[in-house]
């Protein structure tokens, strides 16, 4: 078949949304491989926003495909599959799948995986529904062809996305409103593209932000004026807390997908600079931190840090504002770097370069905020930065799949400050001690590994002012885990956890996944918030739990609430507290 250049303009057919109802919804047969629940299939194939004017090319030897099946078949890849193999399918935490691979396993091989999938956590798309029959076999004739690479997003393209929606200078010189910002909540609304701000004292919600296509998460800047939105579109929205009715104030792209966003926390910089993250192209952008306007873009491709072979497209994962210098931490997905990006200099950057391990994902402070501990998730290990001396203090392995979001800190009874994460894989609730000056001994260590419900956990949490550790299992196929939560006492954690049942305390009516999702505290630290998350035209809720008595206190439930997944109190995101 001669090579063809098919350049296309096209645009993505509107990329339905992957809901966790449809992932529900294909629990039935997930028996032919464990540990890939519908939950986990939404998880890692969670929606991801349109590319537009991919350079396609049809590859000699590969399977023909009319124009119509190659545009069908890249909609179905970016939607399922590139959140594992990467948008150029070099691999990313699924295999590579590259034609000098594929074309020597040819369609029958490749059809019997993407139907049956692998125990290695490569869902089995046919068998559950997610692909017709058909589907299988056009994506195992498209895996043989060059794929299809998104453009660029360099600046011309952000600075034609950016908009100042109201100038600094028209802004309020003052907060307009009554509103206790301190325990304010931001709630990604993740299937309609929004967020909620809610009142954490009354809770009301104050208003429904239109943000970023399959919204991800907030952060807030330091003075907590203002908030930063990012979603999977890799569009920021700003929003000004200050005026009467807080609402957006500026937005950008910064891409074609992201994950993260962040701003500038060093005494002296506050909510000066804000950075974002992009998995497409792999890049970071620092912004001015009041309008959003774009001023340095850093691309991440470069060499793994164990092989040190070139990477096309290691993807920008969690971010996070160093206390002790003026700097930004990155982490680099498939490269496994930690980049210390100081902005003191913004036209010259100067970068310190950490090599840890590959497929950083999540993580967060110590209780010092001097570490920053974090997943490399598909390594099995957690990464211990030190942000004064910028080094690598350790890494720490663990068991499958370490999944902290930004982890917890508590005390120890026996081992001192110890900073906590649960786990996609396994039941582990593995406890790392962080205290190098008064327990040597431990720091860095390992010290208790507790178990929880199970495996498919997402997120922890506990508070300096509480003495519970929460663990959710968001993604484990068993109900009874998935729409609970469990409960640690930090003062006697072997005696085990209790269970509450959090979804039920909902009280929703109707069909639907009902995933208990992330614990946040209110600023006091006595309230305990839980996302109810059921599918995009199901009810969800929001339910509020009294920290001391562990008895419901209260549920918001209210129609515009659409998967309600992440949420962000102000005081404790800005201050680091968790
Ligand atoms: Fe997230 C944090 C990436 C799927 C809810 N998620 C993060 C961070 C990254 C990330 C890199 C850390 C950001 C930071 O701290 O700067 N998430 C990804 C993915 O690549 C993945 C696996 C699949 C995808 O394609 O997006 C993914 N994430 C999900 C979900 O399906 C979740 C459960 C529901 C949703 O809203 O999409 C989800 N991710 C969250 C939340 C946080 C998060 C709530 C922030 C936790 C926190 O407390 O800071």
């Amino acid at each position: 078949m001669k090579k063809s250049a098919v350049t296309r303009l096209a645009r993505f057919a509107a990329i339905g949304m992957l809901s966790l109802a449809a992932g529900a919804a294909q629990a039935a047969t997930d028996g032919e491989h464990p540990g890939t629940t519908p939950g986990e299939r939404a998880y890692k194939g969670a929606p991801i926003p349109e590319h537009e004017g991919t350079r396609d090319v049809l590859t000699p030897g590969a399977p023909p495909l009319t124009e119509a099946e190659f545009a069908r078949a890249k909609q179905i890849y970016f939607e399922r599959c590139a959140g594992c193999h990467g948008v150029l399918r070099k691999g990313a935490t699924g295999k590579p799948l590259t034609p000098e691979i594929t074309l020597g396993r040819g369609t029958d091989y490749l059809k019997v995986f993407i139907d049956f999938g692998s125990p290695a956590g490569m869902p089995s798309w046919g068998q559950t529904g997610a692909l017709t029959a058909d589907e299988v076999v056009l994506m195992a004739k498209f895996l043989q062809h060059e794929p299809p690479v998104p453009p660029e997003f360099g600046m011309p393209e952000m600075k034609s996305s950016w908009k100042v929606l109201v100038d600094p200078e028209k802004r309020p010189k003052k907060k307009m409103n009554k509103y206790n910002l301190d325990n304010l909540f931001s709630v990604t609304l993740r299937d309609s593209g929004q967020i909620a701000l809610v009142d954490g004292d009354s809770k009301k919600i104050i208003n429904i932000i239109d943000t970023g296509y399959a919204v991800h998460i907030s952060r807030y800047s330091t003075s907590g004026r203002y908030l930063f939105v990012i979603g999977r579109d890799a569009r920021i929205n700003l929003i000004d807390l200050w005026m009467p009715t807080p609402d957006n104030v500026a937005e950008i792209k910064i891409g074609l997908e992201a994950r993260s966003v962040e701003t500038s926390k060093y005494k002296g910089y506050e909510d000066k600079l804000a950075i974002a993250g992009a998995y497409w192209p792999p890049q970071y952008v620092i912004m001015n931190g009041e309008t959003l306007e774009p001023m340095k873009i850093v691309s991440t491709r470069g060499m793994t840090v164990d092989t040190q072979e070139y990477h096309p497209e290691p993807r920008v994962a969690a971010i996070v504002g160093s206390h002790e210098h003026p700097e930004f931490i990155v982490n680099v997905k498939e490269t496994g770097k930690v980049l210390m990006v100081n902005y003191k200099d913004v036209d010259n950057l100067s970068v310190t370069t950490i090599g840890a391990a590959r497929f950083l994902h999540d993580g967060g402070w110590d209780k010092t905020h001097r570490y920053f501990l974090t997943a490399a998730n598909q390594s099995n290990k957690i990464a211990v930065i030190d942000s004064k001396n910028r080094e690598l203090t350790a890494l720490v392995d663990t068991h499958e799949i370490p999944h902290p979001g930004r982890g917890a800190n508590l005390t120890d009874p026996e081992y001192g400050p110890v900073w906590v994460t649960s786990a996609l894989g396994n039941a582990d609730v593995t406890f790392i001690a962080t205290d190098p000056e008064k327990h040597p001994k431990h720091a860095w260590k390992v010290v208790r590994t507790l178990q929880g419900q199970g495996g498919g956990s997402l997120f922890v949490k506990s508070h300096p002012n509480s003495s519970n550790l929460w663990v959710d299992t968001t993604l484990n196929p068993n109900p009874a885990a998935s729409q609970s939560i469990a409960v640690f006492d930090v003062n006697n954690p072997d005696k085990g956890y209790e269970v509450l049942p959090i979804a039920e305390w909902a009280d929703i009516k109707g069909p639907g996944p009902k995933r208990v999702v992330q614990p946040e505290y209110n600023k006091a630290g006595d309230e305990v918030w839980f996302s109810v998350w059921s599918g995009k035209d199901e009810e969800s809720a929001i339910v509020i739990v009294d920290d001391k008595t562990r008895k419901l206190k209260h549920v918001i439930k209210d129609k515009r609430l659409v998967t309600p997944t992440g949420k962000f109190n102000l005081y404790n995101t800005v201050h680091d507290i968790y």
